[in-house]
């Protein structure tokens, strides 16, 4: 495994250590949260962990935890979630954060949102002074609405790309496209999340303002939590 592999499992398995037998918890997508769901299920094979059931935020990572034995309900069944662990593609020094490059942002938010608890798992490189500086903020988008919503996002000063997939548009697991924005600054993001969320056809956008508790980064030189201070909601 690389030493970036490492890390990132390294932050992961961390944050499954909060996972208590009984919990609900919130299976995040990406290259990150795949080791926490590999960590719940081994920990449910050994016997370390029992009657915990996952929601999953894809149906990727639904297939990943199927594949660990890892049980899954559905938010119908499970409406509050009591902790939800995900990646990141940018974390700020108040734990905001852009997420959506693994494709799976609608579901990732709403499952944070029903969360009791959200904690953040990453590698050092996810920790930006300020959001936007390294990742555009994705936005997914009813497919009928694409032009008229990228020429408005495009007038909120993004350069807007829409996201492909082997040619074609992708298309996320809830049938939408997902527009890329980049920002050359993003002084104000939930100024700038309110102008996003507030355009017809636009279903959800990849700023998560105020929503996780705490990040777990791992570095070369160990691993940090940190916790929210201070909330924007
Ligand atoms: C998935 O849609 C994303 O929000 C991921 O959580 C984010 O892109 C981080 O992914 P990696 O852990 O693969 O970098």
């Amino acid at each position: 495994m690389s030493d970036l592999e490492n890390l990132k499992r390294q932050a992961a398995e961390l944050a499954v250590e909060k996972v208590r037998s009984g919990m609900v918890v919130g299976l995040g997508t990406g290259s990150t949260a795949v080791y926490a769901v590999r960590r719940l299920g081994a920990l449910l094979a050994e016997g370390g962990l029992t009657d915990v059931v996952g929601i999953p935020t894809s149906e990727m990572t639904a297939r990943e935890a199927e594949q660990w034995a890892v049980p899954l309900g559905t938010l119908d069944d499970y409406p509050i979630i009591d902790l939800a662990i995900d990646g990141a593609d940018e974390i700020d020094p108040d734990l905001n954060l852009i997420k959506g490059l693994g494709g799976a942002l609608l579901r990732e938010k709403i499952v944070t949102a029903a969360a009791q608890t959200f904690i953040v798992v990453a590698d050092e490189r996810k920790r930006v002074e300020r959001l936007g500086t390294q990742s555009p903020v994705p936005v997914e988008v009813i497919p009928f609405a694409r032009r008229p919503v990228a020429a408005y996002l495009a007038s909120l000063g993004a350069k807007v790309v829409e996201r492909q997939s082997n040619g074609r548009p992708f298309v996320t697991d809830e049938g939408n496209i997902l527009l890329d924005c980049h920002f050359a600054a993003l002084p104000e993001p939930a100024d700038t999340a309110a102008l996003i969320k507030a355009r017809p056809g636009v279903v959800e956008h990849g700023l998560f303002l105020g929503m996780a508790m705490e990040a777990i980064i791992a570095g070369a030189a160990g691993v940090v939590t940190l916790k929210r201070t201070r909330s924007l909601k």
